[in-house]
């Protein structure tokens, strides 16, 4: 019973494994404006796609580590989604609106320069 256990749990390792794959991977990073977990939740939520892109953000520095099929999105792409959930990139701004739908716990201080806006 043990080993059936065992050998399901590995399966269903391999599986979500093989559902998280990014064919030809880039891998590049950001500086995300953010507080809290929920931004943390927020952010990589808004730059998931299944097998095209992911992104894991770190809290502590406000740094992303963005990985993606450059065939198929660009970091300006992810960057730009991350925009319209609320956050700002030292490449996009979230619109004034957007930000202000925030929790109160998420309205981080929006950085003074912004390199690209669009
Ligand atoms: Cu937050």
């Amino acid at each position: 019973m043990k080993t059936i256990i065992i050998m399901a749990y590995a399966m269903l390792c391999i599986f979500s494994n093989a559902k998280a794959q990014i064919k030809n991977p880039t891998t590049d990073s950001a500086k995300i404006y953010g507080n809290c977990g929920m931004c943390k939740t927020k952010i990589e939520k808004a730059a998931n796609q299944n097998n095209i892109s992911k992104a894991v953000w770190n809290e502590e520095t406000g740094m992303a580590v963005i990985t993606f099929d450059a065939t198929k999105t660009s970091k300006d792409d992810i960057l730009k989604k991350i925009a319209l959930v609320g956050y700002d990139s030292d490449s996009f701004k979230a619109t004034e609106a957007t930000y202000n739908k925030l929790p109160g716990c998420c309205q981080y201080d929006r950085p003074k320069t912004i390199i690209k806006n669009y």
